[in-house]
């Protein structure tokens, strides 16, 4: 176990890079809704690197060989999880991510429209970033999780008492399913509010560009008036 642990810790400078390149894109976006646009829907961002255990964990599961070759085809060894309000911010935050030139998109798997058999909902996106180290450059696969705050409350108490547990018990993965229901409807009548207000904004937006566009014009017609009386 300790070699195979000592194998994935060398590729460990890569993946701790391409972790801080992924953080400095994120955060940009975050700045960009918190600068340029009236809302930022980010609650809040975490970023972390698989640990050695979980690695194994998972090409087990997988049913993978534990090596080399194969921890690199796994694309969450570097992982964001990003957190908004609403299920809309979802695709709006989606949107921003991929107008970001810096970001290669690879895959996208939509598990709100097609939640998971565990009741699972989530957006992931896996991105590549290309990370230079002594003159080698690798492609890192990264994967972005985004999740409204309910999804996540659902998914962090599934994560700690079924998902990972070596107690699961097939009994409770109906009582997970029917949570994970009631979650979904709480967050469906939550996202009808968000865009009730967004619509009535952007009227309200309207109504005041409009009267923006009627005082400059009347600032232009006493300007035309002032023009004709010195011409
Ligand atoms: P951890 O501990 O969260 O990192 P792939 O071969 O790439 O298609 P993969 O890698 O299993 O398959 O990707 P998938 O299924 O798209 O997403 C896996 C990740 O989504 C998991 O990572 C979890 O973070 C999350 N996830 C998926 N299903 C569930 C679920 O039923 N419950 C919870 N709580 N989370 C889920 P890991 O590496 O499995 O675990």
């Amino acid at each position: 176990m300790n070699r195979q642990i000592e194998e994935i810790q060398k590729n460990i400078l890569f993946y701790e890079t391409a972790k801080k390149q992924l953080e400095t894109y994120i955060n940009t976006i975050n700045n960009e809704f918190e600068v340029l646009e009236d809302y930022n829907p980010i609650n809040h961002i975490k970023t972390r690197i698989k640990t050695a255990e979980s690695i194994i964990d998972k090409l087990k599961r997988k049913k993978l060989p534990i090596s080399k070759d194969s921890v690199e085809k796994l694309n969450d060894i570097v992982g964001a999880r990003i957190i908004v309000d609403f299920i809309e911010n979802i695709y709006e935050l989606r949107e921003k991510i991929k107008q970001n030139k810096n970001i290669i998109v690879i895959n996208e798997k939509d598990y709100i429209k097609n939640p998971k058999e565990s009741g699972y909902r989530g957006y992931h996106i896996i991105v590549s970033i290309p990370i230079s180290i002594g003159g080698i450059i690798k492609n890192i696969n990264c994967e972005i999780q985004i999740r409204t705050t309910a999804m996540d409350f659902w998914a962090t108490n599934e994560h700690k008492l079924n998902y990972k547990s070596r107690n699961h018990i097939k009994k409770y993965e109906s009582k997970w399913k029917e949570a994970a229901v009631k979650v979904w409807n709480l967050d469906t009548a939550m996202n009808e509010l968000y865009l009730e207000e967004k619509k009535n904004n952007k009227k309200k937006d309207n109504l005041e560009l409009s009267v923006l566009k009627l005082q400059s014009l009347d600032k232009l017609g006493k300007l035309k008036k002032l023009g004709e009386n010195y011409g």
